[in-house]
């Protein structure tokens, strides 16, 4: 991080240690539309945080000295900013709209093999969504289920659901990614083979969880329809390795590739979508993308100080960096954004969840917060009281759209009103006087006293539609982004994760081989020996 950037946001830091946000308002009644802005269909009021003009111009400059404008076009041109694994990174290219766009790798412009893979996901989800695609036995597919985990699950699971109000409802869409294998029997269940596509989504397709899940659904399809050859109309791929694809038993004709420049966590509007793109239909997918490319756009042009991406990120440094708050809440007052946060969980901690910097030098800063929520209003009959009493700090992001798909009676006025009325509560805290003139009892006025003070941000659209949503993911993925850049880490690789994957192999040989090695230490030995010993080896 650039230390002498980062020096004066200190300073600022200290010569304001006792102004709260409630001073920043009563001293500044522009301060509202001031620190506001609006960017594809998502409007961000961000006043309600520890910020004043000279503290903005101080993290912009950090942002400067940081080198993020050459690191803005380093990631949309393809260069190879994921160093470790030689990688260009291009999720952008994925939903670039300009049909003139060209993008190259090694040379070769990748735009014609996006637009042919989209083009054939857009055939292949008509043939299904029309009943022209029948199963082995001549039914029409009823039941979707995508085999995948991390991010060749996260994304569709997440915007399945957001996108409820837009998917065909006499289709029914399941997503299998534990290996536990309570989650595949009890989707099973709820499926008639004989109408069910099933969907392996994986970019190396070597991943344990996944191959297990789809070599067992195989099974249980070849057993449940009684012939091998059922596979070729139950079966399509999403995936990277055509080799691994075919090997598994699924002609490569009902393969949907992308690129090694595709992270997982950042491959929703890559093939990883085709169940989504079944379940709402191309044209509303293509919205989709256009929410994601504008907000591409906006992130690639606006200036710092009116990026929207760009003062998210900074503001999350500001107080994790400055004020040591370890995580920050991400709050959708959206019952079909259930599943963003656990999204985002994934987008921010696998991609900052780094340690070393781009030298390989341990950091001296802390990077990566942790990133955490629910849906209100359930979460504040939970854990907002830590919010607003604990002794952390916890930066929150409320998510809001102004109009609902779902009207009845004044709900969504309910709903609305406890969004904004959280917002108001946590800057703006109670006061001693005011429970005294409340009439609250001496003795209970500590307790009933809030310090407030706590920075939100609020964003709100005018309605949850799929270019809402595209938007709202391409702004949080170039959020982690800037704070990568920021933090001078790798965002796009993930060894811990790799580690994982390798780990399991030499503890499930001794779970069941006839002499286990137990070469472990001692807990993992004895842990090792108790289930054997459970199961009868
Ligand atoms: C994502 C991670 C990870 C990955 C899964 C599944 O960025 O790399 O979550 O998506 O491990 O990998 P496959 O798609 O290769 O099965």
């Amino acid at each position: 991080m650039n230390s002498a950037a980062w020096e004066r946001v200190d300073e600022l830091i200290d010569k304001n240690q006792n102004k709260t946000i409630k001073d920043y308002f009563a001293e500044d009644p522009e301060r509202a539309q001031r620190f506001s802005l609006e960017a594809a269909g998502w409007f961000l009021d961000y006043s309600k945080n520890r910020i004043d003009a000279e503290m903005m111009k101080a993290l912009v400059k950090l942002a400067e000295k940081s080198d993020l404008k050459a690191e803005i076009e380093k990631m949309f041109t393809g260069k190879k900013i994921n160093a470790t694994e030689d990688r260009a990174v291009l999720h952008t290219a994925l939903r670039n709209m300009d049909p003139k766009a060209k993008i190259k790798v090694d040379g070769k412009d990748v735009m014609p093999g996006v637009r042919k893979v989209l083009a054939a996901m857009g055939d292949f989800s008509d043939t299904v969504r029309r009943g022209v695609w029948r199963g082995f036995t001549g039914k029409r597919i009823k039941y979707v289920v995508n085999i995948g985990i991390g991010g060749s699950d996260l994304g569709p699971v997440m915007a399945n659901l957001a996108l409820t109000p837009y998917t065909k409802r006499n289709m029914k869409f399941f997503f299998v990614s534990n290996v536990d294998s309570t989650h595949l029997a009890e989707t099973l269940r709820e499926i008639k083979a004989a109408e069910t596509l099933f969907i392996v989504a994986s970019k190396t397709f070597t991943t344990q969880e996944t191959m297990s899940n789809a070599e067992a659904a195989k099974d249980w399809l070849v057993q449940q329809l009684g012939s091998k050859k059922a596979v070729a109309k139950h079966f399509v791929a999403l995936s990277t390795a055509a080799d691994e694809v075919s090997k598994f038993g699924i002609d490569v004709k009902n393969m949907f590739g992308f690129w090694d420049w595709v992270g997982g966590r950042y491959s929703l509007p890559s093939a990883i979508g085709l169940s989504l793109m079944i379940a709402i239909g191309r044209n509303n997918y293509k919205k989709l993308l256009k929410g994601y490319y504008k907000m591409d756009r906006h992130f690639r042009t606006a200036r710092f100080e009116r990026n929207m991406p760009v003062i998210l990120a900074l503001l999350g440094i500001l107080y994790h960096n400055g004020y040591g708050a370890e995580s920050y809440s991400v709050l959708p007052y959206d019952q079909y954004l259930s599943r963003f946060p656990a999204y985002l969980q994934q987008m921010d901690m696998e991609s900052n969840g780094k340690c070393v910097d781009k030298n390989g030098e341990p950091v001296t800063y802390t990077t990566g917060p942790i990133e955490w929520g629910e849906p209100g209003t359930n979460g504040q009959h939970s854990f907002y009281q830590l919010i607003h009493q604990g002794t952390h700090l916890i930066p929150c992001d409320f998510i809001g759209c102004s109009v609902t798909h779902n009207p009845i009676g004044d709900l969504h006025d309910k709903l609305m009103a406890n969004l904004f009325a959280q917002t108001e509560a946590l800057a703006f805290g109670k006061t001693a006087e005011e429970c005294e003139k409340e009439g609250v009892e001496k003795k209970l006025i500590p307790f009933k006293t809030f310090e407030g003070n706590k920075p939100t941000n609020t964003l709100l659209c005018e309605k949850l539609t799929p270019e809402t949503l595209g938007a709202l993911v391409a702004l949080y993925e170039h959020k982690v982004f800037v704070q990568g850049v920021i933090w001078n880490v790798y965002s796009y690789d993930q060894w811990g994760v790799q580690l994982g994957k390798v780990l399991a192999k030499g503890v499930l040989a001794d779970l069941t081989a006839k002499k286990p090695s137990m070469k472990h230490d001692a807990s993992t030995n004895q842990l090792i020996a108790r289930y054997r010993k459970a199961v009868g080896r």
